[in-house]
């Protein structure tokens, strides 16, 4: 099956590319990001540094140094504002940009945390139902590609495993 939903550490995962919650700096930050960057090591800031940050709902790629991962994508997700700040959208672009840097470079296998739903508040049922559309129109057209959804909590896992019975039969 191309898409599965886990609970777990994403920095643990044995995926071509990883996928950080970012914030437009690249340059670190809480969270997933801190939990990626103390577990690539200072060579990943260093990349971050030559990247000169990336705005929201874009991605950009860097090497992923002493995680098991071969890549790491980064990505800011949106701040949630209250909803009428183009947040799902944004959110929607936020994986399909990972996505398509991933299959741009060669990456098979990718992992995603859930993007927003912690320090940047994105209500969790609902950026869980935009990121099951979002991953699996992608992985329709990529057949070849498989996505994991690690999630740090049981409430996270619980809402993609709702989302994804929703959706209907995933990819
Ligand atoms: N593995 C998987 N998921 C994790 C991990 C981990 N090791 N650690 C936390 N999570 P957040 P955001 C979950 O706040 O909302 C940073 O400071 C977490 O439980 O990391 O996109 C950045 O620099 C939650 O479910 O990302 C930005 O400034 C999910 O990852 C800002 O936070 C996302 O929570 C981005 O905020």
């Amino acid at each position: 099956m191309g898409y599965t939903i886990i609970s777990g550490d994403i920095t643990t995962q044995h995926a071509d590319a990883i996928v950080n919650a970012a914030n437009t700096s690249l340059l670190g930050g809480g969270g997933v990001d801190g939990a990626i960057h103390r577990a690539a090591g200072p060579e990943l800031l260093r990349e971050c540094r030559t990247l000169h940050g990336c705005r929201t709902g874009e991605a950009k790629i860097t090497k992923g140094y002493r995680l098991p991962a071969r890549y790491v994508i980064h990505t800011p997700g949106p701040v949630w504002r209250g909803g009428n700040a183009g947040e799902d959208e944004l959110l929607a672009s936020s994986y399909w940009s990972s996505l398509r840097l991933a299959a741009e470079n060669g990456a098979k296998t990718v992992a995603f945390p859930s993007i927003s739903t912690g320090v940047y508040r994105f209500p969790l049922e609902r950026a869980a139902r935009i990121a099951t559309e979002t991953v699996c129109g992608f992985l329709r057209e990529h057949p070849d590609m498989s996505v994991t959804m690690v999630c740090f909590d049981e409430r996270t896992k619980a809402a993609y495993e709702k989302a994804l019975a929703e959706y209907g039969s995933p990819p």
